[in-house]
């Protein structure tokens, strides 16, 4: 009797866990995204969608992400506070823009003299990047991921060309992120303008010169119209937007369909890299043969030893500042050093050998 009835508790169980894991596989979910990018923004907005519909597929439909641009949600630069707040269940956008909330959050994106994007996917997925971030954001009740790299940004645009120190003093420019600490040490007045208004802020002379993305983006937004000098980058070598997830509405999620957001953000973001590279080769075509105004510069010699030694100094101040921050900025260090030593023997030779045939 005794056993018997143990016997039948056993079998109420396994009914029981087996009908709740049916009643779970046949859940079906929808996470409403904010992203940062107006509609139909390419590249950026591209990576929402294909990240969208590889979710839809893989997933038999059992999960489905509903996008908001901008012009919908009206907070292009609200997304963290959306997401931390379960207004939105997941964000699209970048983590330096919440540098002003939250410092630490500036290290995700890109990094002035930093790594390129190779290396810092590297960082990120086996050299304790993604646990960096996770600690960053576990207190805001969100879940950080990689969100698709740009590359090597563009130095940005400039009305007048730049010369010396001297004709950075008092220049307005956008320019997100640490770079934008790093210029305001050399004398520019930096601010951070959502992409929607970039265009009329230069045109109106709100600002002197703009920092956005690269040719494709670039291209699309007309500055080339308006601007002569095109600077190379130096600031964002690998510019990293990223996912942000709410972290109950995670914890709700079934485990295969947080395995397969986890492997559709990650194809996404690699999937941005190489659009990336394929969108600014045309475009710089483009811009090559229909805008001959436009010349490419690199700041000079002095400007660059300017900056690097800003760049140094502000990253040994915000070590001081914050336990966290000194940890990022020590792992991200000895990363590059280590990664880079491999990349000077690898990359860099080829383009050099390359160079010279
Ligand atoms: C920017 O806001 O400048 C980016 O590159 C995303």
């Amino acid at each position: 009797m005794k056993i018997r009835s143990v016997l039948s508790a056993a079998v109420l169980a396994v009914a029981t866990t087996f009908a709740a894991t049916q009643a779970l596989a046949q859940d079906k979910f929808t996470l409403k995204l904010a992203e940062t990018w107006g509609p139909n923004f390419p590249i950026f907005g591209d990576t929402t969608k294909r990240f969208a519909e590889t979710v839809e597929k893989m997933s038999d439909g059992r999960l489905t992400i509903r996008i908001d641009s901008a012009n919908k949600h009206k907070a292009p630069l609200g997304v963290f506070d959306m997401v931390k707040a379960g207004q939105y269940d997941m964000g699209h956008s970048a983590s330096y823009y919440w540098k002003g909330k939250v410092p630490e959050t500036l290290f995700f994106t890109s990094m002035p003299f930093g790594m390129n994007a190779m290396e810092q996917y590297a960082w990120f997925y086996h050299g304790g990047g993604m646990e960096l971030m996770q600690e960053v954001y576990e207190p805001h009740n969100m879940l950080s991921f990689p969100g698709g790299n740009t590359g090597v940004q563009m130095g940005g645009w400039f009305r007048k060309e730049i010369k010396s120190l001297e004709d950075l003093q008092g220049l307005k420019m956008r320019i997100p992120g640490f770079a934008g600490e790093v210029f305001a040490e050399v004398g520019v007045n930096p601010t951070n303008i959502a992409p929607g208004e970039l265009y009329t802020a230069l045109e109106r002379n709100t600002i002197d010169a703009v920092e956005w993305v690269g040719p494709a983006l670039d291209l699309r937004l007309g500055f080339q119209q308006i601007a002569d000098y095109y600077y190379t980058g130096w600031h964002e070598p690998a510019t990293e937007l990223q996912f942000l997830v709410n972290k109950r509405v995670w914890e709700r999620l079934p485990a295969d369909l947080q395995e397969i957001m986890r492997v559709a953000m990650r194809t996404a973001s690699y999937d941005m890299l190489v659009h990336s590279q394929h969108e600014n080769a045309k475009a710089w075509a483009n811009i090559k043969q229909d805008y001959p105004n436009v010349q490419i510069k690199q700041f000079p010699e002095d400007i660059f030893q300017a900056m690097y030694d800003a760049n140094k100094k502000l990253l040994t101040e915000a070590a001081e500042d914050s336990a966290i921050a000194k940890k990022i900025i020590d792992s991200q260090l000895s990363y590059q050093e280590q990664s880079r030593a491999y990349t000077d023997i690898s990359e860099r030779a080829y383009l050099n050998t390359m160079a010279e045939v």
